[in-house]
């Protein structure tokens, strides 16, 4: 089942049917004590609306915080080493790579992401920005996932090189973050053949395309959960991203203009465009 926040309300969709969800709000669905039988009884119980347009579709985020995981897969660690050599990047991206403890880091507030359909931004003073395609979990208050999205962790990647305490400008910065269309609620984990795709289009042709599965990422996402559970609180729940393992080569930067399309197996496809100025 599927879960998607409209300008019309909130609709889950089962079977290929949409049914509205009446009178809760998407904070209230993220913390449920049991959101797929919830769901379950609304798709059994309702009569379904028409489709959805695609216009109308908007993030799918209540209040909640989103956090991001880093060097999650080998090419991330790599090319992060490779970035930050002047920096002395080569030894602290390889140790937490292997360490037990993850890096975990603050992306974004609900207000600073972008649903389907609209503008990411590259900062106005970056020269090397990217997009990085990345599953994400939706965890609910108690910790638990409850849910996956499709996620884009917007970088800068010259100034994360520079100096890793620029970190958090590299990374947080109005349109810096896309989730959508939906969110799978699943009571399982995503398979780890489950595919990652990205194609970034330039007047209509395909500049770049990437892809990675699961099965490459080295952490667990449930850990990677765990840890941002263990001094932090949520009362609304939180959204997660879980790390990139697609990286376009170093001679590739994003326009303006350019259109980012992030496939997630089981989840749907992500489509956003690219300005300086949304
Ligand atoms: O350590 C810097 C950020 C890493 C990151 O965002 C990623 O690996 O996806
Ligand atoms: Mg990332």
């Amino acid at each position: 089942m599927k879960l998607f926040r409209t300008r019309q309300g909130i609709y889950v969709e089962d079977g290929g049917s949409y049914f509205q969800i009446p009178g809760v709000t998407w904070d209230e669905l993220v913390a449920h004590d049991d959101l797929h039988k919830y769901l379950g009884e609304i798709a059994r119980l309702s009569n379904p609306a028409g489709e959805l347009r695609a216009e109308d579709i908007e993030a799918p985020i209540g209040s909640q915080e989103v956090w991001a995981a880093g060097v999650t897969y080998y090419r991330s660690r790599n090319a992060r080493m490779e970035e930050s050599k002047e920096a002395g990047g080569g030894s602290f991206y390889d140790r937490v790579y292997s360490a037990e403890r993850p890096e975990l880091f603050f992306k974004a507030v609900a207000s600073r992401v972008v649903g389907p359909g609209r503008a990411v931004r590259i900062r106005r003073d970056a020269k090397w920005s990217v997009p990085e395609p990345e599953l994400t979990l939706v965890i609910k208050p108690s910790g638990k996932i409850i849910g996956y999205t499709v996620g884009n962790d917007m970088s800068s990647r010259d100034i994360e090189g520079e100096n890793p305490l620029y970190l958090p400008q590299a990374k947080v910065y109005d349109g810096s973050c896309a989730l959508g269309p939906c969110v799978l609620i699943s009571p399982d984990l995503m398979p780890s053949s489950a595919g990652i795709q990205i194609e970034i289009l330039r007047a209509g042709q395909v500049e770049f395309a990437g892809k990675t599965t699961l099965a490459e990422m080295k952490r667990n996402p449930q850990v990677l959960a765990d840890y941002l559970y263990r001094e932090c609180t949520f009362s609304a729940g939180s959204y997660l991203m879980t790390g990139t393992g697609i990286i376009p080569p170093d001679s590739f930067t994003l326009h303006c203009g350019d259109q980012i399309r992030i496939t997630i197996d089981g989840i749907g496809t992500l489509i956003n465009h690219v300005d300086a100025n949304a």
